[in-house]
């Protein structure tokens, strides 16, 4: 499989672009504010380290966490019908991490269309397009990938626009942003979209409170691990000595905000010096730093975003016990103009 022809055809089939910029200046900022804010906080987007990728893989397979497996059984349900009309398509995966979810969808387009589809897989994480276009192409050599290394929430205008695209933002991801900042979001993106271009939007749905809390609650400790993990994520920006023993794992369901949140109790009174800051960072015994929110949807919600977008509802699919919903929405010709 070694041999030089094959790696020169892989590397044809193959580019990835660098939009995100090199200094972490704005990364360290990030950090600094959330920790200097009222309720302190650390944004989501800190988990996911080397090692915080690897533990979100393990969340992905407990069995208390159902939303990975649940979407994925309804992608295979529904990719017959969603790709048998794919040629000359680019599929835009924003935050795209492994590729299981897209090769599921892939697998479904007829083989006779393969040539005209390109895959263009957005995230920040350099590691992750790499591998997963490398794995792609072995497993699909009509396909043509074209990474973006960049964050969907500031680069979506380089995204490339003269072919027609289907947006694909899987895993709920959209609920790490609070309702302003993903009506905001659906926004920024309709504006970057054209008429014939689709979005495929994967969303946790409210439910039973006991199974919500209990999938960031697994049995084995997984989850506490990956939450407390995103403290040497914070180390590493902000040159800080944060322990993760100094803090317990806590998610619950806030009901009034449709949300999970997982926070970092502190277990006693902390004082951290960080060189970015003149003053301690001070964190009382019993008070926490918010790492997440989840945010978890009902049908009106998906209806309200097709509102607010202009976006026409193509479909809603749910599983039987309606935990996850795969909805499918279209940019009509003239829907521009129907705001
Ligand atoms: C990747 C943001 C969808 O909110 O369920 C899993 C991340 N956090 N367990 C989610 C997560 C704790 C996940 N998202």
């Amino acid at each position: 499989m070694n041999c030089p022809e094959t790696s020169a055809i892989i590397r044809k089939q193959i580019a990835i672009r660098k939009y995100l910029c090199s200094t972490e200046q704005e990364e360290v900022s990030e950090i600094i504010v959330g920790l200097s804010a009222q309720q302190k906080y650390i944004p989501s987007k800190f988990f996911y380290d080397a090692n915080g990728s690897k533990l979100f893989e393990d969340i992905t397979c407990l069995p208390e966490y159902y939303p990975t497996r649940t979407e994925k059984a309804l992608l295979k349900e529904i990719a017959p019908q969603i790709s048998k009309a794919f040629r000359n398509i680019d599929i835009v995966e924003l935050g795209s991490g492994d590729c299981s979810k897209i090769s599921i969808l892939l697998d479904a387009i007829p083989f006779e269309n393969m040539a005209t589809v390109r895959y263009i897989p957005v995230d920040v994480s350099h590691a992750a397009i790499s591998k997963s276009a490398r794995i792609l192409v072995e497993r699909f050599p009509e396909i043509t990938v074209h990474g973006l290394l960049a964050d969907f929430l500031k680069h979506l205008s380089v995204i490339p626009k003269e072919t027609k695209r289907l947006f694909c933002f899987f895993g709920s991801t959209l609920g790490n942003l609070t309702r302003k900042q993903s009506v905001q979001f659906l926004l920024d993106l309709k504006a970057v979209m054209k008429p014939g271009d689709q979005l495929l939007i994967g969303l946790d749905m409210v439910k039973d409170i006991k199974v919500l809390e209990n999938a960031y609650n697994d049995n084995q400790g997984v989850t506490a691990a990956f939450n407390k993990n995103i403290l040497s994520s914070v180390n590493q920006y902000i040159k800080t000595e944060f322990s993760p023993d100094w803090f317990e794992h806590v998610a619950f369901y806030n009901q009034s905000k449709d949300r999970i949140e997982m926070h970092l109790r502190a277990l006693k009174d902390l004082e951290i010096s960080c060189m970015y800051l003149q003053d301690n960072i001070r964190i009382k015994k019993g008070e926490t730093i918010l790492t997440e929110n989840s945010h978890k949807y009902t049908r009106r919600h998906i209806f309200d975003f097709a509102c607010i977008t202009g976006l026409k509802i193509n479909a809603v699919y749910t599983d039987n016990n309606q935990w996850f919903s795969l909805v499918h929405l279209n940019y009509l010709i003239g829907s521009q103009d129907s705001q």
